[in-house]
């Protein structure tokens, strides 16, 4: 037994593995493209072509050769071979190409004797991959009302092509928490939609993109009639069609995807953007015009405020009514933008009327407020004139003077007047 190294032909072979989750496509597929081998008698080490009909090589270990086929590649130089006792060591120096990236393999060694051949023996797996990697999602950012749909389209890579990819994600939440939140996910290889249950324990559903159904909890909603998936290259495309519930509204989320490919390697939650849900109307505007009474006939000016906490204000309007809030209409509702003042010119107001402004507040999702009115302001074309004051300016009297105060004036418009000391 001493020199049965001597007999060895020894034979090391990589192909797909029954192992893991896939096992549908990783089925044990005995070709034999891409294993090594040596021939002990010769001290030759070859590679098998990619048919699998011809060896390519023959130079002795430690050549400065490198022999390849499309799956990958044997460095002779720095594959060794030593022998001791009953035992053929071989080092086998090996690199894979990108075209056999993407799975998990079995190991497996075989060898001969002057006579016969082991049968191939699984010895190990590894793994040859690159990893995926979470791409895009647009919108970035933005808001929506509560029930309101709104389109994801997130981008999903793996250089070993898109279908290397097991399951894609999308999660919003204030963070990487799966409880009580909107977590939807794609799993490509059953082509199956799934929303996550309000514990984030069990992914509900399994409906394929394009059927009609929608897939709730209690935070949101899929809908997986109008969501959509598109393979093409490393990318895989999913725009997700979802919405929120009135639960989950009042906050701006974070926008986290998640990609997983078939070894299975992922990236974990990884932030792409921000989204907010708003179910509230920004604050009734208070609004003040410019006191008691105005002089003009011809403009009419007040300023106003208002908030909205979740997505700010977008626009303000305002409208003018004569006697009451609800009276004869002035100035029709008209946009200021962003201002929060007016100052309307060329009106034709009428001496002794009061006018109101109503103004109403839009905010980033388009809830419009409950409308806002000033206290009115009087138009007095004419102050009344203050025409004497007893006593006199510069008098002067004594402890024992009885004094009599008053007033006279007038106003030019006839209106009637008060006086107050
Ligand atoms: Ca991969
Ligand atoms: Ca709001
Ligand atoms: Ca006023
Ligand atoms: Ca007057």
């Amino acid at each position: 037994m001493g020199d049965l190294h001597n007999n060895l032909h020894g034979r090391r072979w990589l192909d797909e593995s029954a192992r893991g989750p896939f096992s549908d496509q990783h089925q044990y597929l005995p070709s034999e493209h891409g294993f090594p081998g040596y021939v002990r008698s010769t001290n030759k080490l070859y590679l098998l072509n990619n048919a699998g009909t011809a060896w390519i090589g023959g130079v002795a270990p430690g050549t400065n050769t490198v022999l390849e086929n499309s799956q990958g590649r044997l460095d002779c130089s720095q594959t060794t071979v030593t022998g001791s006792g009953t035992t053929l060591t071989v080092k086998w120096q090996v690199s894979y190409k990108p075209a056999y990236s993407g799975r998990v393999y079995s190991t497996y060694l075989r060898a001969k004797d002057n006579s016969a051949w082991t049968s191939w023996v699984q010895k190990g797996t590894w793994t040859v991959n690159r990893p995926p990697a979470a791409g895009t999602i647009a919108p970035a950012s933005g808001a929506s009302t509560p029930d309101q749909w709104v389109d994801f389209t997130a981008t999903y890579t793996d250089t070993d092509g898109w279908t290397n990819l097991k399951e894609v994600r999308l999660l919003v939440n204030t963070s990487a928490s799966l409880t009580n939140t909107v977590a939807v996910r794609y799993l490509r290889s059953t082509n199956q939609l799934y929303i996550l249950n309000d514990a984030g324990t069990t992914w509900m559903g399994g409906s394929a993109p394009g059927a009609n159904v929608i897939l709730e909890n209690a935070q949101g909603r899929l809908n997986c009639a109008l969501a959509t998936v598109a393979g093409s290259g490393t990318t895989l495309t999913v725009k997700w069609r979802v919405n929120f519930k009135v639960a989950y509204a009042g906050k701006t989320y974070k926008t986290y995807l998640y990609v997983e490919d078939n070894i299975p390697v992922n990236t974990g939650w990884v932030e792409k953007g921000t989204w907010t849900v708003d179910g509230t109307p920004p604050t009734t505007p208070v609004v003040t015009d410019d006191g008691p009474y105005t002089e003009s006939r011809t403009q009419l000016h007040a300023t106003w405020t208002s908030s909205d906490p979740e997505t700010g204000i977008a626009e303000h309007q305002y409208q003018i009514t004569q006697d009451s809030a609800t009276g004869r209409v002035i100035v029709p509702w008209t946009s200021t933008g962003t201002a929060t003042e007016v100052t309307k010119t060329g009106l034709s107001l009428t001496h002794g009327k009061k006018y109101f402004f109503s103004v109403k507040a839009k905010n980033g999702v388009g809830l419009w407020s409950a409308v806002g009115v000033s206290d009115g302001i009087f138009v007095d074309v004419n102050a009344p004139t203050i025409n004497a004051i007893n006593p006199a300016d510069g008098a002067s009297y004594t402890e024992a003077d009885l004094v009599p105060i008053s007033v006279s004036a007038s106003d030019a418009d006839g209106d009637s007047w008060n006086t107050s000391f």
